[in-house]
């Protein structure tokens, strides 16, 4: 009621036509997107709340109709036309509506005119009416996606009973209309675009056009947006009369690609049966609706379109799409051809694919990469948007103009999997947004043996899209004109909002699971219904031939066409003698390999820096380069120390990031890190990103401001998600060779959530897929009493993945052994002591001559540990990173006096050296770090070993026996002194949890092993 109270009494008393211009431009600026508002000139003298007809649900009809008086008074009933005037003319409350005229003219009979004027009580009547038909508007706009057919086999497994939908001819009395209302006339809301040209219909043709519009194949989910701009775009998109009308040439194309889609996997069937290919058979509009999007986004300026997709019809894409070439494709189904590449391959429903070429339709170059995947669906997403926005980063397409994304999902997966919803979550933050994603369902009812109902809790399997308020547009695949009508929508959308959008192709699966499943013994009536199903081609054919668009003859000359391409390149196929998995790399590096795509040499310079340099980004680390810029106290005291230990030529831990990082970005090196609040460091000890106390959202990042010339850095604290971002800095580090990307867990407890990016992609990528990948992963680890969730970054998994064998001792030449070693590697695992150590090995990442995986267990408490400080003098030009650290003390001095070696990697180092020391044994016990665990440097562990001949050989570890370093180092220990002397081990015993909760037994358990460690007999008369 206060709504429509405002509404009337700020009714303007000025004459219509001289005000609506103005007025018009104020609507059109309230549709276009702002909140409407009214700007009162002058309030009513008169009250006309009083008005009889009018009443709070009334207020949205009222309004329409006094907007479209003021901008042309014939364009509203007469009543109204007498109501607004007099109203304006301040006639006080009851007096201001008077009886019209009855209406003349055509096209209303005298029935529905008298209907429509009647005597006052019949305005209310008029009133709610118009109501009534808003709301019926409105619910085809909210709901008619429920009743539009989009199910090809028509056995509707969107279940919607509990809430039936309220439209069509025979359902006007739910809204308080009746038959004898559908041909009166009613003016349209300006929240539908059915009339096109016109501002009324009868209520029989609305009813028509809403159909039309929403209840055919295309079912359009979008009323859940909340921006006014952008549901009015959809509607025009779907609502005006006439929008599906394709040209002849349009249709004909559409033909020709679904004879190249469904040929395809007819071929395929042919010539290998009993091949597991994961075809597209159900869905084969799948390629004119990829095509479709690629074309129009080329038409709008995009250059390059990275995709993600999994099993279902990839090798369509790869032949239809990506354009590889089908020999290549058909020589993949021959077995007992052999791998030319180094790396264990993939199956040929993984294999990735970048190429370049001409757009058909808009001429213009276009990139196209398909990115390589494991079976863990919808593990490439993330994966796909990090190279995304590493391609856009790098052309300097801040606005996602020339580079997007299209992501394809299966029906189960996309609604299953949790990653999912983790990538949406990027989509619109500022570091990770790719600035909207197409996303295309291939919604086949169906997740291998699993029915929807029992698969997912809701009604669609896109519902997961709408957190990010994505558009969703269903359509009914067998329909390949809808289906390409909706892909259109979809990339304009992008192109238009810059946001995410959902294609939800509803479709079969005219198969098993794959060619080689019996669907029946699982879905035996949706199969009987699939068997009788037509194929969607011949279905489309006769339409085309049955409106003359094409001839049979055309068509079947379009279909020998292209079995005849099919054919030749099988027997180009034959001819192939080896399988070059490189051929298959969706991100080349250009430039960054020789010729034969090796490294350009096998050595890696000295990674350290020139006293200068390393005192400019020191002086830059410890002070805050922009004016009048406030930072908080307690930070004005860490750059005080940071200064302070400038001057002493010293660096702790932040302090050797930040010198491997300025030092990087100077030589040019973009620098990525990202993760949960690494901006300021989970231990607040980085502070990469100052923030003004003064100044709300005022920041400075003063690794921006080492060097004039330098590259970027970028610092970004990510959602709170370990699988979509780790995914994400993955898919980042695989654009481009010369840029150092970290993710940082918050725990290196953390990053297990991320486990399938670690296990599938990160571990073996190489080997897979030929694919180098320079990423680096810091998880903080170590046991200080933190529980079980904050102490392990569980070393032990990512050592028992190393490729490196325990019980050989490489056979590299000493000046090329650990290089080699690295380069056979499938990552490199570290845990620095030092900082710079942690400082050389960044700076290795980017220096050495190829890319490999970088894992560096990190400190929580050696971050402030007064020990753990490195001199300037140890990362001057020169120095290295040391893969292990002898030890340096007394023991030096008379090695054969020294009767054991404790080896150890990590914090644990400052414990026993203190230990050492309060029992006076350093004379007698030498403690060696190991500081790059993987590939194990048995080299300078043979070192050691040789250099105490009366030693024994403990591993020491803080971790649980059955965790932590121990299986792994053993071996490899006992190798490297040829197993003449045994490996005995201190440390904590076996646990099934990480660490305790409790910090009094922490401390004991500590206690129990370092005396081990130093009890010289502890091990006697043990084998
Ligand atoms: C993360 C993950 N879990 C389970 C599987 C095993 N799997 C392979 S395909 C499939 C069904 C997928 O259904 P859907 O996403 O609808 O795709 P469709 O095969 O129907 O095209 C399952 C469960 C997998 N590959 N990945
Ligand atoms: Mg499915």
């Amino acid at each position: 009621m206060h709504r429509l109270r405002t509404t009337v009494v700020r009714l303007r008393p000025i004459t219509a036509p001289q005000t609506a211009k103005s007025q018009s431009q104020a609507r059109l600026a309230a549709v276009g997107g702002a909140l409407r508002t009214f700007q009162p000139m002058r309030s009513y003298t008169a009250s006309v709340s009083a008005e009889p007809f009018l009443n709070g649900t009334s207020s949205n009809y009222v309004e329409e109709m006094y907007y479209a008086w003021l901008e042309n008074p014939r364009s509203v009933h007469k009543s109204w036309d007498i109501f607004f005037r007099n109203a304006n003319a301040g006639a006080p409350p009851g007096a201001a509506y008077q009886s019209p005229p009855p209406l003349g003219g055509v096209a209303l009979g005298l029935a529905n005119a008298q209907a429509m004027v009647g005597v006052q009580p019949n305005v209310e009547k008029l009133v709610e009416d118009h109501l009534a038909v808003q709301s019926l508007v409105r619910a085809y706009q909210v709901r008619g996606h429920h009743i539009a057919k989009l199910d090809p086999l028509d056995i509707s497994v969107v279940d919607f009973d509990e809430a039936p939908v309220m439209v069509g001819l025979k359902k006007v009395e739910f809204y308080g209309l009746d038959e004898s209302d559908l041909d009166k006339v009613f003016r349209l809301p300006t929240t539908t675009f059915i009339g096109g040209s016109e501002s009324t219909l009868p209520l029989r043709e609305i009813i028509q056009r809403l159909e039309m519009a929403y209840c055919q194949s295309i079912g359009v989910e979008f009323m859940f947006i909340n921006d006014l701009e952008q549901c009015q775009w959809i509607r025009q998109k779907f609502e005006r009369p006439g929008i599906m009308q394709f040209t002849l040439e349009e249709k004909r194309t559409l033909l020709a690609r679904m004879v190249r889609s469904t040929r395809f996997e007819e071929f395929l069937q042919r010539k290998w049966s009993s091949e597991k290919r994961f075809g597209l058979e159900g869905c084969e509009s799948l390629i004119p609706a990829l095509k479709t999007i690629i074309d129009k986004s080329s038409m709008n300026g995009v250059e390059s379109i990275i995709m993600g997709m999994p099993h279902r019809g990839r090798l369509n894409v790869l032949a239809n799409v990506i354009r590889k070439e089908l020999d290549q494709i058909f020589c993949q189904f021959d077995s007992k051809l052999e791998a030319a590449d180094e790396g264990s391959g993939d199956v040929k429903y993984h294999l990735g694919m970048w190429h370049r070429r001409i757009n058909r339709v808009t001429d213009r170059n276009i990139t196209l990469s398909l990115m390589a995947n494991p079976s863990h669906l919808e593990a490439v997403d993330p994966v796909v948007q990090g190279k995304t926005k590493a391609e856009q980063f790098y052309c300097g397409d801040t606005e996602g103009n020339r580079v997007m994304s299209i992501l394809l999902h299966g029906d189960a997966a996309f609604a299953g999997q949790g990653v999912v919803y983790e990538t949406f979550h990027l989509s619109d933050l500022p570091s990770y947004t790719t600035h909207g994603t197409i996303h295309v369902v291939v919604n086949n009812q169906i997740g291998f043996t699993t029915d929807p109902r029992v698969a997912r809790s809701s009604s669609y399997p896109t519902d997961v899209a709408k957190v990010v308020n994505a558009p969703i547009f269903h359509v009914n695949a067998d329909d390949p004109e809808a289906v390409m009508y909706v892909c259109n929508v979809a990339a304009e959308w992008r192109a238009t909002f810059h946001k995410d959008v959902v294609v939800d192709l509803v479709c079969y699966r005219r198969n098993g699971h794959n060619e080689m499943d019996e669907p029946m013994f699982t879905q035996p009536l949706m199969y009987k219904q699939i068997k009788k199903q037509k194929g969607v081609l011949q279905k489309y054919a006769e339409k085309l031939i049955a409106e003359g668009a094409v001839t049979r003859q055309e068509y079947e000359e379009e279909i020998a066409k292209y079995d005849k391409i099919c054919e030749e390149a099988h027997a180009r196929s034959k001819d192939e003698k080896i399988l070059h998995i490189k051929h298959w790399l969706d991100s080349p590096w250009p430039g960054f390999f020789n010729m034969d795509g090796q490294p350009k040499s096998m050595t890696c310079p000295s990674t350290g820096l020139t006293e200068e340099e390393l005192g400019h980004i020191g002086h830059i680390a410890s002070s805050v380069p922009v004016e009048d810029f406030t930072i908080h106290g307690g930070l004005s005291r860490i750059l005080k120390g940071r200064a302070a230990m400038v001057g002493q030529r010293v660096c702790d831990w932040a302090l050797g990031e930040y010198m491997a990082f300025g030092s990087l970005l100077k030589e040019g090196t973009h620098i990525r890190l990202s993760g949960q609040d690494v901006e300021r460091g989970t231990f607040s000890h980085r502070h990469h990103v100052l923030h003004d106390q003064n100044v709300d959202k005022r920041i400075c990042i003063p690794m921006n401001h080492i060097a004039p010339n330098q590259a970027p850095y970028t610092v970004c604290n990510s959602s709170l998600s370990e699988y979509g971002v780790l995914g994400f800095e993955l898919g980042f580090a695989m654009a481009s060779p010369n840029a150092l990307v970290l993710w940082e867990a918050q725990f290196g407890d953390f990053h297990n959530t991320a486990q399938c990016i670690i296990d599938q992609f990160i571990c073996p990528g190489q080997a897979k897929w030929v694919r180098q990948n320079g990423i680096v992963l810091l998880l903080p680890h170590g046991m200080e009493g933190m529980g079980p969730e904050h102490s392990s970054a569980r070393p032990e998994r990512f050592l028992q993945m190393c490729n490196e064998d325990p019980d050989a001792y490489p056979k590299f030449s000493a000046e090329e052994f650990a290089v080699r070693q690295l380069y056979d590697c499938n990552w490199i695992i570290v845990n620095c002591s030092t900082p710079a150590n942690y400082f050389h090995v960044l700076r290795r990442q980017i220096l050495q001559p190829f890319r490999k995986p970088l894992i560096v267990f990190t400190p929580k408490s050696l971050l402030r540990h007064p020990d753990a400080k490195s001199s300037f003098d140890d990362m001057l030009l020169g120095t290295h990173f040391q893969r292990l650290i002898p030890d340096s003390g007394p023991v030096c001095e008379k090695p054969d006096g020294v009767k054991r070696i404790v080896f150890c990697t990590g914090k644990v180092y400052y414990e026993l050296t203190r230990e050492r020391k309060n029992r006076g044994m350093d004379n007698t016990v030498a403690i060696a770090r190991i500081e790059q665990l993987s590939p194990f440097p048995f080299d300078q562990v043979k070192v050691e070993t040789d250099r105490y001949p009366n030693a024994d050989l403990v591993w020491c570890q803080e971790e649980h026996k059955n965790q932590g370093y121990y299986d792994y180092v053993k071996p490899r220990l006992r190798t490297t002194v040829d197993r003449t002397r045994p490996v005995w081990y201190a440390g904590r015993g076996p646990a099934a949890a990480p660490a305790t909760g409790n910090k009094a037994a922490h401390l004991v358990e500590l206690q129990r092993f370092l005396d081990t460690a130093f009890n010289l007999d502890a091990f006697t008369g043990q084998s």
